[in-house]
């Protein structure tokens, strides 16, 4: 005969290894995710634009501009959901191969907000600006020679804003800009220079604190999709001209 005591402590030993089992099953799991999300946010992140790219079939909707991210390996891939740290200096670098100004540039298809030709957010609210020979606000270049184009802080390469060139007819010497708001509130905004046809397409370095972990939204602030004066297709389209940014810890 097992007496009573003997199966309570049976009983016992199965529920406390049981609960072991449970505890180091959990941390496995919450270590593993913890590593692959540290993986995820790295401190630099490269994108492209590409101007004209196929959306879908109907005649208005093809052509659309998207940023593209450009992975650890090189590779491409969506730009909908972007991972980045909090409290860590992040490199932003973005290759744009779209050219042109624009007289139209703000928060909806007729707003003419110069606040987004302006760099805001990052360090010194400046960015670099390669392939360009025009005249940038605050920029110093004076010649490329002695610059020995020194990446990422070249010295007279910071531009603080972008002009409007052209007159009347003309607009912002800005194609796209990667900006991240909350509750309608800039936290960055990097505007990518306009070039000029034919030698069109620009670099942009630039680097920047996200100091508040959580999801924003991520948005091209010059209208350049289809429909809705510009603010349809691409522009509305998460991948394309706009996503999410995800800030971890
Ligand atoms: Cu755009």
């Amino acid at each position: 005969m097992v007496s009573e005591k003997t199966i309570y402590a049976i009983i016992s030993a199965i529920v406390i290894v049981g609960g072991l089992g449970i505890g180091v099953a959990y941390y496995e799991s919450v270590s593993v995710a913890h590593s692959s999300t540290s993986e995820q946010a790295a401190t630099s992140l490269t994108l492209v634009i590409s101007p004209n790219n196929w959306f879908n079939n109907s005649t208005i909707h093809h052509r659309q501009p998207a940023f593209f991210v450009v992975g650890p390996n090189g590779q491409l891939s969506s730009s909908a959901l972007i991972k980045l740290p909090a409290h860590k200096l992040i490199t932003l670098t973005i290759i744009d191969y779209d050219s042109g100004v624009t007289p139209i540039i703000g928060e909806n298809g007729t707003s003419n907000n110069s606040t987004y030709a302006k760099v805001i957010g990052t360090v010194g609210n400046v960015e670099y600006v390669y392939n360009g020979s025009t005249s940038y606000i605050n920029a110093t270049l004076s010649g490329n020679a002695s610059n020995n184009i020194t990446i990422q802080k070249g010295s007279g390469w910071a531009v603080s804003s972008f002009p409007w060139v052209g007159g009347a007819s003309g607009g912002w010497e800005v194609t796209h800009t990667f900006t991240i708001v909350q509750n309608g509130q800039i936290l960055l905004n990097v505007p990518t220079f306009a070039g000029t046809n034919p030698s069109g397409g620009s670099i942009t370095v630039t680097q920047f604190y996200l100091n508040n972990t959580g999801s924003f939204t991520w948005q091209c602030f010059v209208p350049c999709g289809n429909e809705l004066n510009g603010w349809g297709g691409a522009m509305a389209t998460a991948g394309w001209m706009t996503g999410e940014v995800e800030v971890v810890s």
